[in-house]
């Protein structure tokens, strides 16, 4: 088998052992790495209720095909686990130099399960595994826990690790990588916390197998060089992802108080030109040629790197229009290991819920230094307010009551990513079909529906655009394991991919064989779904009821006095589970499952919740 290591380490914390356990190539060629590994990992050796932060739930980092080659972007790898946010299966994606020194070390993925008996640090080598005390590194925050291991390892291994959320087990907690940013929205940082990981660190000495290594060197150089030509033909590592920040506002879609407004007057202010113009450095993740990681000198003089979901929840969903300040704030979620996408949204709506008189606090939009203050009150869980905080906006909802619920922005536990969607259609549906809970790496059709201005079409050609990028992003990228970046931002064809995947594998895939995989993946998905809930509806797939409200609809400018009409999405749902192949819940049928190849999984599923 070729194009794979053929082997997964299984690391098991609570006995202090390891095994390196081989893989079909069948298993390979069925789910062929990263989501796709993990999704399948998971549901065969989780059960169905364990407590997320229990020592039986398994943290899995599964690289791809194409992981660690040099090719544009490869330098991607999968964190997955079962989320203490959504209490069913989460993954995120990261930049890590992980993915090729875990693969040169002999490994596709590894399983981490059990619970250590001591702060521990998790160091591979090759064939080797150690067990290492982490205490020096127990409670400090993630660029000191960095620093400390680079000095010990050099700046060659790859490292992920936590701060202090994941130490103290806040449902949003993500992995860091300095190499990369961070991963894992839903509370993978939580799952290591709680397994007393405070970090991993790998590195590998062997051979990559390739089918053909000297063709792949051959095209994945050039390419590479075609990728940073063409970036910089398009200035678009200018501003990176920060460059749709004024589009947003625009077209009325940025999230400004906790979304009740999709603009800003002061948005220029935090937008890509102003990142751009105060950059003090550039990141990128290793193989990467168009580097958008723009970095800049935050309030308090440290370098703080914002994407542009960073400054949209950060910065205008909390009426921060100071960049220094969203830095701040960025700054301070990056160093506690805090996913910056659910604590925007979740300051937003505690702010939110002041407000509308729904709890009693000192909160307001606008007020960064408080927010700084909140912050560490979640990271640490200290005291009612930092607990509350630290367990994210729907429980925090649920806790106050008074409708809340209502604007608490998230779709099944997870936060909204950027994007207001008061009047977008296909977005909202994107939010409320995400395999996850709500984010916008799977299907990000808000560019196609706007800029074609079908805004108000609640057709089945949306819930079909839908599902054909769920296809590319949310199952193809996801599993060869690449940055989508290089297709999405400066049109790098998709053809690329299969052709790299074929250079190492020696096989004859085509696109088609890729959606195949990832239809599978969807399918999975559900299926760990409504085995943690076995009493889902349609409603689970609907996004935050406030875009529904007609209360809430803006006042004035491009969508004033519109918002998503709740018979038309509803509509539209359907259109969407038709197309897939899913029941009236939107839980795939015994049919489709079959025909994905998925009779098995469906059966261990029917043992908790009725199939079609
Ligand atoms: C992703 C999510 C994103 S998506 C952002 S900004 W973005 C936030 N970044 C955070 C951060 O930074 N610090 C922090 N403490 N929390 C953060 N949470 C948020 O995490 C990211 C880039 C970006 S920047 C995006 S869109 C693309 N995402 C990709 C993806 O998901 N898959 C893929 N194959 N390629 C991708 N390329 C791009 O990578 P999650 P990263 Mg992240 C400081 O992890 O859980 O998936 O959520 O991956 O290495 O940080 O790169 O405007
Ligand atoms: Fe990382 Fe950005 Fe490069 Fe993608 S384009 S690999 S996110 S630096």
């Amino acid at each position: 088998m070729l194009g794979w290591t053929g082997h997964i380490l299984r690391v098991d914390l609570t006995s202090k052992t390891f095994k390196k356990e081989s893989f079909t190539e069948e298993f390979a060629k069925t789910w062929l790495g990263g989501r796709g590994f993990a999704v399948k990992i998971l549901f065969d050796e989780l059960q169905p209720g364990i407590d997320p932060l229990g020592p039986e739930n398994k943290l899995v980092v599964a690289l791809g095909p194409i992981s660690g080659i040099p090719a544009p972007n490869t330098g991607k790898a999968v964190v997955a686990a079962k989320s203490p946010l959504t209490g069913f299966y989460g993954d995120g994606n990261l930049g890590t130099r992980v993915t090729d020194q875990l693969r040169k070390a002999g490994y596709d993925a590894m399983i981490v399960e059990g619970k250590a008996d001591r702060p521990t640090l998790l160091y591979i080598e090759d064939d080797k595994v150690e067990f290492l005390a982490a205490e020096p590194v127990w409670g400090k925050g993630t660029f000191a826990t960095n620093d400390w291991i680079y000095a010990r390892y050099g700046k060659g291994v790859g490292v992920l690790n936590i701060g202090q959320a994941g130490e103290n087990l806040v449902r949003y907690a993500v992995i860091r990588s300095m190499e990369g940013r961070a991963g894992g929205r839903p509370g993978m940082g939580a799952v290591m916390g709680s397994k007393l990981l405070k970090a991993i660190v790998v590195k590998g000495t062997k051979p990559i197998p390739q089918a053909d290594p000297a063709g792949m060197k051959a095209v994945g150089t050039a390419d590479l060089k075609e990728v940073h030509r063409i970036d910089k033909d398009t200035g678009w590592s200018r501003q990176g992802t920060t460059g749709v920040l004024a589009w947003c506002d625009e077209v009325a879609a940025l999230p400004v108080h906790n979304f009740r407004q999709t603009r800003h007057p002061e948005s220029w202010k935090i937008d890509g030109q102003r990142l751009d113009e105060a950059r003090v450095a550039t990141y990128g993740c290793p193989t990467c040629t168009m580097r958008c990681g723009i970095a800049i000198h935050d309030h308090e003089g440290r370098e703080s790197e914002l994407d542009y979901e960073n400054v949209g929840l950060l910065g205008s969903n909390l009426d921060v229009f100071d960049l220094a300040q969203v830095g701040s704030l960025n700054y301070l979620c990056d160093d506690y290991g805090l996913d910056t996408m659910s604590a925007g949204c979740t300051l937003g709506f505690y702010a939110d819920a002041i407000e509308h008189g729904a709890t009693e606090g000192d909160f307001r939009f606008g007020d960064a230094e408080r927010a700084k203050e909140l912050l560490g009150l979640a990271a640490r869980r200290e005291g009612k307010v930092g607990n509350l905080l630290a367990d994210g906006s729907l429980r925090m909802a649920r806790a106050f009551g008074h409708g809340s619920e209502a604007y608490a922005m998230q779709v099944k536990g997870l936060e909204v990513a950027a994007y207001n969607c008061k009047f977008i259609p296909g977005m909202a549906l994107a939010f409320g079909v995400a395999g996850i809970g709500a984010h916008h790496r799977e299907a990000w059709i808000i560019t196609f529906e706007l800029k074609l201005s079908t805004r108000d079409s609640y057709g089945p050609d949306k819930a079909a655009k839908v599902i054909e990028l769920q296809r590319i992003r949310g199952g193809m990228f996801e599993s060869i394991v690449a940055c989508r970046f290089p297709w999405i931002e400066i049109g790098w064809e998709l053809d690329h991919y299969p052709k790299y995947f074929n250079l190492v594998t020696g096989l004859d895939w085509t696109l088609d064989d890729m959606w195949k995989l990832a239809d599978r993946i969807y399918a999975m998905l559900k299926l760990h779904y409504v085995r943690e809930f076995p009493n889902a509806t349609r409603k689970d797939d609907y996004p935050p009821a406030v875009w529904f409200q007609p209360d809430n609809a803006d006042v004035d400018g491009p969508i004033a006095g519109k918002h998503l009409d709740h018979d038309k999405y509803d509509q539209l749902l359907q259109h969407y589970y038709d197309q897939r192949g899913y029941d009236r819940r939107g839980i795939p049928t015994r049919e489709t499952l079959a025909k994905l190849g998925l009779s098995r999984e469906a059966e261990a599923a029917a043992k908790y919740a009725t199939l079609s």
